[in-house]
Parts: structure tokens; sequence; C-alpha cells
């Protein structure tokens, strides 16, 4: 495999289902994009947007924020990402997940790959980027070694409010905390999870934002189980399969056009992602 993880390095990612710490950005680097991103809640919150601005922050921010797609299009981070899934990388989603300060919003207990239309491909990895400093104390991620050796286990919709996930959902099968390791990060360093990884994370008990970027990558090949076409972004290599409908990065921020795409694609994505769900479920709960 090409690419600038070691041996060793993808032997853990293939063993464990994850692989941490990378440094995609310098701590000044990740301060700049904290920057940016506070800049754009300042100027964009007043409800100019055809949707409110944490709604593109939640889901597929790639396509309308040029800062989000540039990020996911980092070298350090495509490098990475080449190790584990090989030459040709596209983006299927750009999210943030931001936990205010003394917040008691969590994640619970899940595979990300469960209601993505995927099924259980090994061919999506997810790039989790700290932009502030990511502790215990502050609701770093949990993971389980070796969980996504499973396929894809029964999950069960809470819709609790405090559930960062769009449905809230949560494995009904039970996990030990006792085998979770912490996703410990520093600002600019990134984790890279596998899509059947049993993970999860805690309120944010600090006193600053916890902040990430979360980029969610798929490769050319992978078949989908969903029906309809999905979207994505290529950002390295090339794509000779033409399972996904290639959309490109945006020229301008909120461009006309682009937030036209955004919304079509959005329409698909809602049937996919909410697909069985007993109550109505948005894309993301914030
Ligand atoms: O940011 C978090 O706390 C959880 C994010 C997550 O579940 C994911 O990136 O797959």
């Amino acid at each position: 495999m090409t690419g600038s993880l070691t041996n060793e390095e993808i032997e853990t990612y293939h063993e464990d289902g994850f692989i941490k710490p990378i440094v995609a950005f310098s701590i000044e680097d990740a301060k700049a994009l904290r920057d940016e991103i506070e800049a754009l809640e300042r100027d964009y919150s007043n409800g100019q947007l055809p949707h409110d601005l944490t709604h593109y922050f939640r889901v597929n921010g790639e396509l309308v924020i040029p800062l989000l797609a540039k990020v996911a299009q980092t070298k350090t981070i495509l490098d990475a990402m080449e190790s584990i899934l090989g030459p040709n990388l596209m983006v299927w989603s750009c999210e943030l997940f931001i936990k205010e300060p003394q917040s008691e919003k969590i994640v619970t207990w899940h595979q990300d790959l469960t209601y993505w239309g995927m099924g259980g491909s090994d061919l999506q990895a997810s790039a989790w980027l700290a932009i502030s400093d990511v502790t215990e104390a502050s609701g770093c991620m949990r993971f389980v070694p070796g969980s996504h050796k499973q396929q894809l286990v029964p999950h069960k919709d809470t819709f609790d409010e405090d559930n960062l996930l769009s449905r809230g959902q949560e494995i009904a099968v039970d996990v030990d905390e006792n085998d979770a390791v912490l996703d410990i990060l520093r600002p600019g360093e990134m984790s890279i999870h596998h899509g059947r990884m049993f993970h999860a994370s805690g309120p944010n008990h600090s006193d600053d934002r916890r902040i990430a970027i979360v980029i969610r990558y798929v490769t050319p090949d992978l078949v989908r189980d969903a029906p309809g076409s999905d979207y994505a972004m290529l950002v390295r290599g090339t794509d000779s399969c033409k399972n996904w409908i290639n959309v490109a990065p945006p020229s301008i921020l909120f461009g006309q056009g682009e937030l036209e795409l955004y919304d079509q694609i959005l329409k698909y994505k809602e049937t996919v992602l909410s697909a069985g769900a007993e109550k109505e479920s948005g894309l993301f709960n914030a």
C-alpha cells in the first residue's frame, strides 16, 4: 500500500480498526482553521442561508464551504488515507462535530455505516481531525479495538435530545466500557476509524469548545446496497467505476448553484438515512 503510514501503522489499523494520532496540521494551523470556522459562525448565524449554518456544518459542508473542501483535500490527510483505502479517494461527507463548553451532548455507541446505504463495506473510513484540545474531559471519542471485525450489529433508535446522531442510534448489544480506549488528540492531530468501528463520545465538561472536522472517505469501487445513486467528490486518483455521481468542490462560499446542488443531494440522503425510522428524523441532531 502506498501513502504515508508505516506498515506497522497500517497493520494496527487493520487489527484495531483505528489509528491515532496522526499529525495533519501544526497547532498554529489548527488554530487558524478554528478562527475561520468561528468567523463563519459570526457571519452566517442570522438566518441568511436556506438552512441554519449548523446544517451545513453537520452534513456535507464540503459542498458549499470551500474551507471544508480544502481541508478534505489536505495532502497530509490524503497521504494517510491512501495507506488505508488506496490511491483513489472520494469524500462522501465532511462534517463538523462541535460540543460547546459544559455541554451534555454525547454520541452513543454506534457503527457509522449502519444507515449509510453502503452495507458494511471496508472501503469507507473517517478522518477525525481535532481543531481544539480533545481530552476525556472535553468529550473525546472512545473506540473498542477490534470491534470493526464484526459485521454491522443491530442498532436501536433512541431519538435522545442530547445525542448528536440523527436518530440517537445506539448499538443494541452490550458494549463493555472497560474495553474502550480514548481518542485523545491535540489540535491538528487526527485519528482514522473504520466504518464498522464501535465508537462513542462523552459530554464536554471542559471550559473550551470541543471542535472536530470529520471527513468520510470512500473509494470509487465501493458498491452501495441502497437504491438510487449517491454523490461523492473525487479528491485523489481516478474514478473509473462511476458508482458515485461525481461532484466538484465549491468555487465560492455558499454560491447559488452550490446551495441548489446541496439540497438535491440532501433530498436523496434523507431517504437513505431515515429508512426504517419510526419517527421522523433529520440528517443530524444538533
Ligand atoms: O465527534 C464525536 O463525538 C463523534 C463523531 C463520530 O461518531 C464519528 O465521527 O463517526
